[in-house]
């Protein structure tokens, strides 16, 4: 509940100075700019899932669930490109981060529909898969695990370029069974070689159809940090106020110690692992987008009409990049060749710039 009511919105309605969620709070605007970055990215991910029934997308996979943590990670990342600002090694379930980092709906939509405008892959890599190089956001990798191993790569260059930029890598718990995630530890912690790098797993409990609790003894992924000396927290990333204030925490840690941190978020999957297994809405799981819209019903700074034009506005949003990526070009057999390594002069192998760049269109 808010402590006090201190302004009006235009809307009409009270906007309390903090909204409270257990120990933490966070300012009203900044929760409501949370919800509607949240509501435009679940609207985004069930507009997906109907592509992908359609026939106007194929595979899908995403992140309903995920939001109340990915949005808070999104907005608190320091964006730009180079060592100087953050590196994202992203997981396929991340796109509220990449809305709240200001991807327009129709880039992800693009590459649902497989168009040659999708700025990520040129319409050939999965949904989700995102690549943005001028906000550091290497591409996401199908497979699983690989990010892990990645990261201690741009940690080093941030550790010997110097500044505060930080390495963020996300996983699913699943994939920290891969040799990869010890990697990651090893490396991130070599005495007098400590790397900044975020470690972030999303526990959603399962791998594919596989619980998490016939697999995983140990009582919580964080705890296999401790022998590396990586201090970690577990939040409960249904509820971003609490995701909110573990990210900041361990940003600050990591930008100004250059040594990795853990966070281990506990999320729902609402609409299972991917199209292969349906994607069908599962009604047993918490919904974090549910629960923020009823706490800032609840608190008095939203009302229902207030939510419902929110929701409307971003299901607005949605038909209409569908309607606008469907009439993009699709891209050519002959393309599935191109853009596969960056051109250079000291190429021997493929002289006739075979990768299409950078005299391609
Ligand atoms: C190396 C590798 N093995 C297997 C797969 C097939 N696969 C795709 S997603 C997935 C489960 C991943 O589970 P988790 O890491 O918990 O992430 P979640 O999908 O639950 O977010 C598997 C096994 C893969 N992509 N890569």
């Amino acid at each position: 509940m808010p402590r006090e009511l201190t302004q009006t919105e235009g809307n009409g309605l009270a906007l309390a100075a903090d909204i409270v969620s257990g120990e933490y709070s966070l300012p009203a605007e900044r929760c409501l700019e949370i919800f509607r970055l949240m509501v435009r990215a679940r609207t985004m991910e069930e507009r997906m899932i109907k592509m992908s029934k359609s026939g106007e997308g194929y595979f899908w996979i995403g992140g309903p669930g995920e939001e109340a943590f990915n949005v808070p990670l999104g907005l608190q990342v320091k964006k730009g490109r180079g060592p100087d600002y953050d590196f994202l090694h992203l997981h396929y379930r991340n796109s509220g981060t990449l809305i709240a980092m200001g991807m327009p709906v129709l880039d992800g939509i693009r590459q649902m529909a497989m168009t040659w405008t999708d700025p990520h892959s040129r319409g050939r890599n999965f949904v989700g898969h995102y690549s943005v190089p001028e906000w550091n956001v290497l591409p996401v990798c199908s497979v699983i695990g690989v990010n892990w191993v990645k990261a201690p790569g741009t940690a080093h260059v941030q550790k010997r370029h110097g500044g505060d930029g930080i390495t963020i890598v996300v996983g699913g718990d699943a994939g920290t069974a891969e040799g990869d995630f010890n990697s990651c530890m090893v490396w991130s912690t070599r005495p007098g070689h400590e790397l900044p790098v975020l470690m972030i797993v999303m526990n959603n409990g399962y791998g594919i159809s596989t619980p998490a609790y016939t697999q995983h003894s140990e009582l919580h992924i964080i705890d296999r940090g401790k022998p590396f000396g990586i201090p970690g927290e577990v939040v409960d990333g249904n509820d971003p106020i609490a995701s909110w204030h573990a990210i900041d925490r361990a940003m600050r840690y990591v930008r100004s110690e250059r040594r990795p941190y853990m966070i281990e978020a506990l999320v729902s999957r609402l609409y299972g692992h991917s199209s292969s297994s349906g994607a069908m809405r599962v009604r047993d799981e918490r919904d974090c987008l549910a629960e923020f819209e009823h706490k800032l019903i609840e608190a008095g700074v939203l009302d229902e009409e207030a939510a419902a034009r929110i929701h409307k506005a971003a299901q607005d949003e949605c038909e209409k990049a569908l309607e606008q990526a469907l009439k993009e070009p699709k891209p050519t057999a002959a393309d599935v060749r191109r853009f596969t390594y960056a051109s250079s002069d000291y190429d021997v192998v493929y002289p006739d710039d075979y990768t299409g760049l950078p005299n391609g269109d």
